[in-house]
């Protein structure tokens, strides 16, 4: 307990590190190369993100964000009752202190961050700085693990969010797993707000994730240097090209890091001497993009029962609310 308004729990000690070597090795150690988005926020990775969020081409979190100015009207009918606000994923501030703003009529605001990372004891003393009547509980865990956590919490309803379209970054299967998780750890009448990335242009997807200042690509290319750091690698990274393109099939962006001659690196911790050719990726991340009827559709398969879906003006980004 650090004051009477801020108290963390983990309620599942994570061994990252292990996790971190493991994965590394069994994920680079096969011909179609692979590393996971989930590592691309360490210190560095989540700051690099945040300056993404606010270049020009990547459109999300700006669109998102006027969309939630937009239930500052809206959203309150739908508050039946006193509600807790829990965010899986530290969201940026400003969206967070807009949710925030929507519960002030409450007498005392509840706020229930779940994120693996540590950072989120910065935002939540900043919050607590700016808001009187807050209280925060910060579960530095998983998903799975704060959803877990949730479901042997109090009787007080639960406006559970998921914004910025993190939701894209699950494959297919994990994503269903994920909604089936928020379900199970829902009661009849807690709410869901999920934040959903729409289908449009191939240029304006591919210059979101390429933008200009060539923010994208060294966010891309900072998991090598997490690698070399964490895992004692010996990845250049003048070796590599960030490469992003849309996959109108299959509805995402995929990016890669492109091994721009033949090489070899050392992963010391993981064991491996990978070997890549010239031109060969290494798949970094999925950003799938939605329809409005697949977007209901797949709430619907989860269980839930749509309430409402708010959209901004050029049709670019969603947020949908559902209940149980
Ligand atoms: C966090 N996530 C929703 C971002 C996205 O748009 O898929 C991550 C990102 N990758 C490149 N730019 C932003």
């Amino acid at each position: 307990v650090v004051d009477s308004n801020l108290q963390y729990f983990k309620p599942h000690a994570t061994q990252i590190e292990k996790t971190f070597a493991e994965e590394i090795s069994s994920s680079l150690n096969r011909n179609s190369k692979f590393i996971s988005p989930k590592f691309f926020y360490d210190k560095n990775g989540s700051e690099l993100f945040e300056k993404i969020c606010s270049t020009s081409e990547y459109y999300p979190t700006r669109t998102e964000i006027s969309i939630l100015k937009q239930l500052k009207n809206e959203l309150p009918p739908f508050l039946d009752d006193d509600f807790r606000l829990v965010e899986l994923g530290s969201g940026s501030s400003v969206k967070t202190r807009l949710l925030l703003d929507i519960l002030t009529s409450q007498k005392n605001i509840e706020y229930l961050p779940i994120d693996i990372s540590e950072i989120l004891a910065e935002s939540s003393e900043q919050l607590l700085r700016d808001y009187d009547n807050l209280t925060i509980t910060g579960i530095i865990d998983t998903y799975e693990g704060g959803l877990e956590f949730l479901k042997t919490y109090d009787k007080k309803k639960n406006l559970i969010i998921f914004l910025g379209s993190s939701y894209g970054n699950f494959s297919p299967i994990d994503g269903y797993k994920f909604l089936e998780k928020v379900y199970s750890a829902m009661k009849p009448g807690d709410l869901f707000l999920i934040g959903l990335d729409l289908v449009k242009e191939k240029e304006i997807l591919e210059s979101a994730y390429d933008d200009s200042q060539k923010v994208t690509a060294k966010f891309n290319l900072n998991v090598l240097s997490r690698i070399n750091d964490e895992l004692d690698a010996d990845f250049d990274l003048n070796n590599f090209l960030h490469h992003a393109i849309y996959n109108e099939k299959d509805q995402r962006i995929e990016m890669y890091l492109k091994s721009i001659h033949d090489q070899s690196v050392i992963i010391s911790k993981s064991n491996l001497e990978l070997k890549l050719k010239k031109d060969e990726l290494i798949h970094t991340e999925y950003s799938h993009k939605y329809r409005l009827s697949e977007i209901h559709d797949l709430l619907d398969d989860a269980g839930f029962e749509l309430k409402h879906t708010w959209l901004d003006e050029k049709k670019h980004f969603s947020l949908s609310l559902v209940t149980k």
